[in-house]
């Protein structure tokens, strides 16, 4: 497919309530968009990274920089049959798997339109439906959390994890089992602890878990399966899988039993596919995990989520949870059982709503094909 456009956009969104991790408080989002044009179609992708370098070393204003500098253009230059060349096409560049990842699942996106098929199938999805949970930021009481809780699971939701960190944990867990002892409760520290902590780390297997996400470092490995040894509950790796080679590492090592698989952390459709790949031959689950996406990079979650080893709930959840008002029509919403339908439609299976997207636009830039051959040659020759 010939690429006749890349438009990149960043959009400002104020999500409803302020999410709080160990790392920060996110109450609203700068959310970049890439809008792929060939041939008469439009493919979309959207980029995960924060407003600011804590979750990754990536943030909105890297990615916008490494996009417009670097990866657009590569794209712009070639003419991909589908995503799955574009690891390949960006090699040279290191990291920056976010930037990837938006371009990358644009591709997709455009090449289900393309086939007349939907994105599921197209990627490989097995499943319909897709069980949810919810990701619930650190609050500000425990009644607070209490009221959230009690909201989510009238809701339907299938899972409940909770943002932790030292001081709202073991005090957190106790008062959500004396209460719902038999609901299916997770938590997620982000990297907020250390070595020192094990013991303290340990104690949380009185509550049931189902895993503790991401307890020790975000580049870590050895430590997590030094501490996985000591644990009954299974450790998930998060922050720490950027790749298929990090997911064998992991799982040869003990570090987890269990991965989270994010598009943009792991660079895109193609990695995701080989990390869900890695994990199911080796008897691993993996669930999807969410970076507060607006409804175009939830939409690719869906479609992802229908993988036949996604068979934990995700941090998929309904568009209302985070916007007043979705960039996608129809909005993402999840039955009474928590569950969301996969649309067989064509496509992503929701509709970009570009007018509203157009009057979110704070910045924008047309990302067109460059001449690559003029700037490899030798200056002599220029
Ligand atoms: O660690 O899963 C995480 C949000 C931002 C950054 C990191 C994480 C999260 C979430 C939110 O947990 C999941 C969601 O509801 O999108
Ligand atoms: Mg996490």
């Amino acid at each position: 497919m010939k690429i006749d456009a890349i438009i990149l956009r960043e959009l400002h969104l104020p999500l409803v309530r302020p999410f709080e991790t160990s790392f920060g408080v996110t109450s609203s989002r700068r959310i970049l968009l890439a809008e792929v044009r060939s041939e008469g179609l439009t493919g979309w992708g959207e980029c995960t990274a924060g407003e600011h370098p804590f979750f990754s070393p990536e943030s909105t204003d890297s990615a916008w920089t490494v996009i417009v500098n670097e990866l657009g253009p590569l794209l712009a230059s070639e003419s991909p049959e589908h995503g799955g060349q574009c690891p390949r096409l960006f090699r040279g560049v290191r990291g920056n798997r976010m930037a990837k990842a938006t371009l990358e699942n644009a591709i997709w996106d455009l090449e289900a339109q393309r086939q007349g098929v939907s994105l599921a199938k197209l990627l490989g999805g097995v499943r319909d439906v897709v069980p949810c949970g919810v990701s619930l930021g650190i609050q500000s009481s425990i009644p607070a959390l209490m009221e959230t809780i009690e909201r989510e699971l009238a809701a339907g939701y299938q899972r409940i994890k909770l943002k932790c960190k030292p001081g709202w944990d073991v005090e957190v867990f106790e008062k959500v089992r004396s209460r719902w002892p038999a609901i299916t409760l997770s938590c997620d520290a982000n990297s907020a602890y250390r070595l020192r902590d094990a013991d303290h780390l340990t104690s949380f297997d009185a509550f049931d878990l189902l895993m503790i996400e991401q307890p020790l470092w975000h580049d870590d490995f050895y430590f997590h399966s030094m501490l996985q040894k000591r644990l009954r509950t299974p450790i998930c790796l998060d922050e720490s899988i950027h790749n298929r080679r990090d997911a064998l590492a992991a799982i040869e090592m003990e570090s987890c039993r269990i991965i989270n698989i994010k598009l943009g952390r792991v660079g895109g459709f193609s990695e995701a596919i080989a990390v869900h790949n890695a994990a199911q031959e080796r008897g691993i689950p993996v669930w999807c995990g969410g970076m507060l996406e607006t409804g175009i990079g939830r939409s690719h979650n869906i479609a992802l989520s229908s993988l036949e080893n996604f068979t934990l709930p995700g941090d998929v959840s309904a568009s209302a949870r985070y916007w007043a008002e979705d960039i996608i029509e129809p909005e993402v919403s999840v039955s009474s059982a928590g569950e969301i339908a996969i649309a067989d439609a064509p496509g992503r299976g929701y509709e970009v709503r570009t007018e509203l997207v157009e009057r979110l636009t704070v910045r924008k830039e047309t990302i067109r094909a460059v001449e690559l051959e003029s700037l490899a040659a030798p200056a002599s020759s220029r």
